[in-house]
C-alpha cells in the first residue's frame, strides 16, 4: 500500500506521530504551501516567512534522512490552490491510496480533512498528535462534571503526572504556585539581555523575497528576521533563554519597558507552536537549572506552569469547547476594532508601543497582550470576531487552538468566564505600575476625568457601570463595585460622560 503522508506547517518535528513506521521505499510526504492558508486570514509577514522557511528547512532534514519528500512550493501561478486541490493531485501522481496525517491544530482544518474520505475516496487515518501533554480524551474526562475549568487545579495534575518540581507526592518548596512573587515592577537601568538571532540563509533568503514580493500587502515587517527555522537553531534559542533570562523570567513576568520588546520572556512560543520544539525538553531544561541552582524556583515554577499548564490548558478547551466557542459574546460587544491596531497611531503611548513592536517583531510579551491590547478591547467593546482576527493575524505563534481561548476566554471573557474567573480589566494604574509607558504618554495617568486623564481610567468604571447586571454577582467583583456604589452621582455622571465623548471620537476616527 503506498501512503501520503500529509504534514502541515505546524507539525515540523522528527516525532510526528505521522512519521512513525513510514516504508521509505514507498511513501510520499507531502508539505503544500497553499494559498489557502496563507489568504485564510492576513497573516503578519515574518509569521509566513518563518513558517514556510522551517517547512522548507524540515522537508529538507527528511530528505536528508531517506525519506521520500514532495514539496509544493507556493505556485504564483494558481492563486486557488489549497490542502485539498495539492493532495488530489499528489495522490494521482503518486498512484497512493491512502492518507496519513497527524491531527491538525484548528478545527477548520479538521472539518476539511475528514471530508476527504468521501470527496477524494481514499482512507484517511488522522493520528493523535502527542507532541502534547494531554490527550482530548484525558481533559475532557478532567472536565466533566466541573462547573469551571480552573487552569490551577489541571496543571497540578499535570505536574504531578509528569513528575515535574515535585518532591515526592508535594510541590517542590511546598507550594504548587509562585505567581504571587512575579509581579515586580520593571527597575530603571534593567540589563536585558539581546534574544536569539539567527543568520539568514540560502533558503530563508528566497522564502523573505517571496513574502515581500507577494504578501505586500499584509501587516507587518519582515526585516529585521532573526528566528530559527530549524530544530537546532530553535534548541540553541531555549538554551540561551535557559543561561541569561530564565533567572528573571518568574521577577519581570509581568513588566513591560519601553524599547525593550523581550524582557526576560523565553520567545519559544513559535518554535513550540509548529514543533521545532518540544514542550516536555523546555520544563526539563528549566527545572534541571534550577536543581543546580542556576534558576530560582519562583521563575522555574511560572515558566513550568506557562507551557504544561495554560499551554495544555487552552489546548484542551478548544477542542472540549468547538465549534460553538469561537461564537461566543457575553457582552454582545460589536464595536469595529479601531485602525489604531494596524497603525500604531495612537495617543495613547501603551497602545502605540505595543502595535509597533508586534508589527515589528511579531512577537509581544503575555502582559501587552493581555494587560494593555487586550485590555482595551475589552474596555471598550470589540467584537470577539474582529478582535480574534487581529490576534491570529499579528502574532507568529498564533494559531486557533491557542489563539481563540486567550483571546475570547483570557481577554475578552466572551465564554462568561469559562476560562477566567473574572474579566482582566484593569485601569492605567496597573499599567503605570508594571511599565514605563505613562512617562511618554499625552494622557495623565494620575487624572481620573476630563480629557487630559488616562483613557483607561475612566474606561474601567464605565465597563464595569455598562456590565452592572452581568458582573456584580461575580464574587471576584464585589469589592470593585462596593467601591463604584460609594461613588457619588456626580463622579458617575463624569466617567459616562468621558467614556461617552472618547468612543464617538474613536467611531469617528
Ligand atoms: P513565555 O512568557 O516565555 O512563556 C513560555 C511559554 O509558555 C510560551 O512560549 C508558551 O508556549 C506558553 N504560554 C505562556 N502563556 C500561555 C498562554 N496563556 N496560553 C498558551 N501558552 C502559553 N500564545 C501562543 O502561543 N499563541 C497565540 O496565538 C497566543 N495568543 C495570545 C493572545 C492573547 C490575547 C494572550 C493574552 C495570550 C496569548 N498567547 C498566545 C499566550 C502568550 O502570550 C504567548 O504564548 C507568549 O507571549 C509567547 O511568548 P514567549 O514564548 O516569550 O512566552
Ligand atoms: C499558518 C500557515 C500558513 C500561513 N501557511 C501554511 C501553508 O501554506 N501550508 C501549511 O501546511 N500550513 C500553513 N500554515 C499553518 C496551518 O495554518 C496549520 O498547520 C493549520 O492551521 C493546522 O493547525
Ligand atoms: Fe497608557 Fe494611560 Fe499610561 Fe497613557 S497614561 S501610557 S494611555 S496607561
Amino acid at each position: 500500500m503506498k501512503c501520503l503522508r500529509l504534514i502541515l506547517g505546524d507539525q515540523l518535528s522528527h516525532s510526528l506521530s505521522s512519521l512513525a513506521d513510514v516504508d521509505c521505499e514507498q511513501d510520499v510526504i507531502l508539505f503544500c504551501e497553499v494559498w489557502e492558508e496563507a489568504k485564510f486570514v492576513k497573516h503578519h509577514k515574518k509569521k509566513i516567512a518563518f513558517l514556510f522557511s522551517a517547512m522548507r528547512h524540515f522537508a529538507e532534514e527528511l530528505k536528508a534522512k531517506g525519506y521520500k519528500v514532495e514539496y509544493h512550493k507556493l505556485d504564483l501561478s494558481d492563486r486557488s490552490s489549497s490542502f485539498r486541490s495539492v493532495v488530489e493531485r499528489a495522490l494521482n501522481n503518486h498512484q497512493a491510496d491512502r492518507i496519513i496525517v497527524t491531527h491538525p491544530g484548528e478545527y477548520r482544518v479538521l472539518e476539511e480533512l475528514r471530508s476527504w474520505e468521501c470527496s477524494l475516496s481514499v482512507p484517511i487515518e488522522i493520528r493523535d498528535d502527542d507532541r502534547f501533554l494531554c490527550t482530548h480524551e484525558e481533559f475532557e474526562s478532567w472536565a466533566s462534571g466541573r462547573k469551571e475549568l480552573r487552569m490551577e487545579y489541571f496543571y497540578r495534575e499535570m505536574r504531578k503526572k509528569y513528575n515535574i518540581l515535585m518532591d515526592g507526592s508535594k510541590p517542590e518548596g511546598g507550594k504548587w504556585n509562585y505567581d504571587s512573587e512575579n509581579r515586580k515592577p520593571p527597575k530603571t537601568g534593567l540589563n536585558v539581555p539581546k534574544t536569539f538571532t539567527n543568520s539568514v540563509d540560502k533558503i530563508t533568503k528566497e522564502v523573505l523575497e517571496l513574502v515581500d514580493d507577494t504578501f505586500a500587502d499584509h501587516f507587518g515587517d519582515t526585516e529585521p528576521f532573526f528566528f530559527a527555522v530549524t530544530r537546532e537553531g530553535a534548541l540553541l534559542a531555549l538554551q540561551k533563554f535557559i543561561k541569561e533570562r530564565l533567572k528573571y523570567f518568574g521577577d519581570y513576568q509581568d513588566a513591560m519597558i519601553e524599547g525593550k520588546p523581550w524582557m526576560f520572556h523565553s520567545h519559544i512560543s513559535f518554535y513550540l507552536n509548529c514543533g521545532l520544539l518540544e514542550p516536555l525538553e523546555c520544563v526539563h531544561l528549566a527545572e534541571k537549572a534550577y536543581r543546580n541552582n542556576k534558576a530560582p524556583l519562583n521563575a522555574v515554577e511560572g515558566f513550568v506552569r506557562q507551557i504544561i499548564g495554560w499551554r495544555e490548558f487552552v489546548r484542551g478547551l478548544y477542542w472540549l469547547k468547538m465549534p460553538d466557542y469561537k461564537q461566543q459574546n457575553f457582552f454582545s460587544a460589536k464595536r469595529q476594532l479601531p485602525s489604531f491596531y494596524w497603525t500604531g497611531i495612537s495617543q495613547m503611548n501603551c497602545l502605540r508601543q505595543c502595535v509597533l513592536e508586534t508589527k515589528r517583531h511579531a512577537y509581544a510579551h503575555h502582559i501587552q497582550r493581555l494587560m494593555v491590547l487586550g485590555n482595551f478591547a475589552l474596555l471598550a467593546c470589540l467584537h470577539p470576531e474582529e478582535v480574534n482576527e487581529w490576534y491570529l493575524i499579528v502574532y507568529a505563534d498564533a494559531y486557533e487552538w491557542v489563539e481563540l481561548p486567550n483571546v475570547s476566554g483570557m481577554v475578552l471573557f466572551a465564554d462568561g468566564g469559562l476560562l477566567a474567573s473574572k474579566p482582566y480589566a484593569a485601569s492605567g494604574a496597573y499599567i503605570n505600575k508594571m511599565s514605563d509607558y505613562c512617562k511618554n504618554c499625552r494622557y495623565k495617568v494620575t487624572k481620573k476625568n476630563g480629557p487630559e486623564a488616562c483613557p483607561f481610567n475612566y474606561l474601567y468604571w464605565d465597563f464595569l457601570i455598562r456590565n452592572d447586571q452581568k458582573l456584580r454577582n461575580n464574587p471576584r467583583l464585589s469589592m470593585v463595585y462596593r467601591t463604584l456604589d460609594k461613588m457619588n452621582d456626580e463622579k458617575v455622571l463624569a466617567i459616562r460622560d468621558d467614556a461617552k465623548r472618547f468612543f464617538k471620537e474613536l467611531d469617528d476616527a
